[in-house]
């Protein structure tokens, strides 16, 4: 039995239809109610609508990606239990409406980081870059945040300073705004683009994680499972959290979804079926101590939804996005992980066999460069990876069917 194609769709204002979508064999839609602002109750009537059109276009609504955790939750603040009421009941809802995966990330004020969402590949495609010393340069030259030269080893503080002489005021600008609106403004991102000292609204945002150490943020973690995990069980939904992207702290501020170890401590902060993983080949894959087929080998029983994307690994920490077959992460070893964990649970008799996965951004290719997409969201690109990744099933699906007679004769 296959992993279950699955595909990211922003809603009606994607160039992608749901009718283009079926042609290119998906079987479930990834999509949220995008319009819904962070910490408001999705309601059942625009839950079902959206439902209903996938299902018109014979596909189902396999994954909630994201429910946003708004960062009133992630700082424990006063507006807690109003914010914690609200994410419960768009639970209870999505359960009602018999959608029963949720993807969630627990990332302070700033989701995942690219420093260049423009990088050419020598074949003429586009795909992102992390370069951490530019990141550096945002942060404690541009941004200016306070104690940010503090955090940072004097060699790439150094080339940091280097490269931020070197950048032009738009150039500086562009990255800025890249960071804390562009990649962040299409899954209800913390600032909103339209303030004009978004930069200052961003660091006060960051100020306000002044007291939560990693161990803090652990414990307001810990208490968002305890709270909304029985409210998961009784709707029947299950909650998958998307791992830090890049998985290492950023701006100063705690990151505690980067490490087989904490994916670890968080199934185990509140055991239940209902609380597992998004398993996130590109996230976990730059934590080079991060055995990925390890983790599907110990956590697999966890894992309810996978984004399968590859890296190719520079030097600095720094990684640029590659072809889902081309780079440094081994894709077949995991793919072939996930095929054995669904097997497990055929045997097992668990109802939930079938996990779904979507080829997690993708080169910008063709069309590609004549189609509105967000950021890593190319058609084309995306499309490739998606035929590269079932081809990939197939071909372990085939040889996981033969006896090890089979396998060996020639
Ligand atoms: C970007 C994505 C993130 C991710 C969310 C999950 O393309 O990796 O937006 O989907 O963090 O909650």
């Amino acid at each position: 039995m296959r992993l279950e194609k699955s595909w990211r769709w922003f809603g009606e204002k994607d160039a992608v239809k749901l009718s283009d979508l079926k042609q290119m064999g998906v079987e479930g839609v990834v999509t949220a109610l995008h319009h819904i602002p962070n910490g408001e109750v999705w309601p059942i009537d625009e839950i079902q609508k959206v439902k209903d059109k996938i299902e018109s276009h014979g596909m189902r609504w396999a994954v909630v990606e994201s429910l946003p955790v708004s960062e009133g939750i992630k700082t424990h603040n006063e507006d807690y239990d109003r914010l914690i009421a609200n994410y419960c009941q768009s639970i209870e809802n999505l359960g009602k409406c018999g959608i029963d995966r949720i993807c969630y990330n627990f990332m302070p004020v700033l989701d995942w980081v690219r420093t260049d969402l423009h990088y050419k590949l020598e074949s003429g495609g586009e795909v992102m870059l992390f370069d951490f010393p530019t990141f550096i340069a945002f942060d404690a030259f541009i941004l200016e945040r306070p104690g940010a030269t503090e955090d940072y080893p004097k060699d790439l503080l150094e080339k940091a300073r280097k490269l931020f002489e070197q950048m032009t005021d738009t150039e500086k600008e562009k990255l800025a705004y890249n960071t804390i609106i562009v990649t962040q403004g299409f899954i209800n991102g913390a600032v909103d683009g339209s303030e004009p000292d978004y930069k200052g609204r961003f660091l006060e945002l960051i100020g306000k994680y002044q007291l939560i150490d990693r161990d803090q943020l652990r414990k307001h973690l810990a208490q968002f499972l305890q709270d909304i995990i029985p409210t998961a069980e009784k709707s029947g939904v299950k909650m998958c959290i998307h791992p830090d992207d890049p998985p290492f702290p950023v701006l100063g501020l705690p990151r505690i979804v980067s490490t087989h170890e904490d994916l670890e401590w968080i199934c185990n902060a509140v055991d239940s079926p209902n609380n597992g993983l998004t398993f996130c080949t590109g996230s976990l894959s730059v934590n080079r101590d991060n055995d990925l087929v390890g983790i599907v080998k110990t956590l697999g029983d966890k894992i309810h939804f996978a984004h399968l994307r590859n890296n190719t690994f520079l030097k600095d920490r720094s990684f640029h996005e590659q072809g889902h077959l081309y780079g440094d992460v081994k894709m077949i070893s995991i793919v072939e992980a996930l095929l054995k964990q669904q097997l497990q649970r055929k045997v097992s008799g668990r109802k939930d066999v079938r996990i779904p996965f979507r080829p997690d951004h993708g080169i910008k290719m063709l069309g590609d460069y004549n189609r509105n997409a967000n950021p890593g969201y190319p058609m084309i690109g995306r499309l490739m990876g998606l035929a590269e990744l079932d081809g990939i099933q197939s071909a372990v699906e085939y040889s996981m069917n033969k006896s090890p007679k089979e396998r060996t004769a020639v």
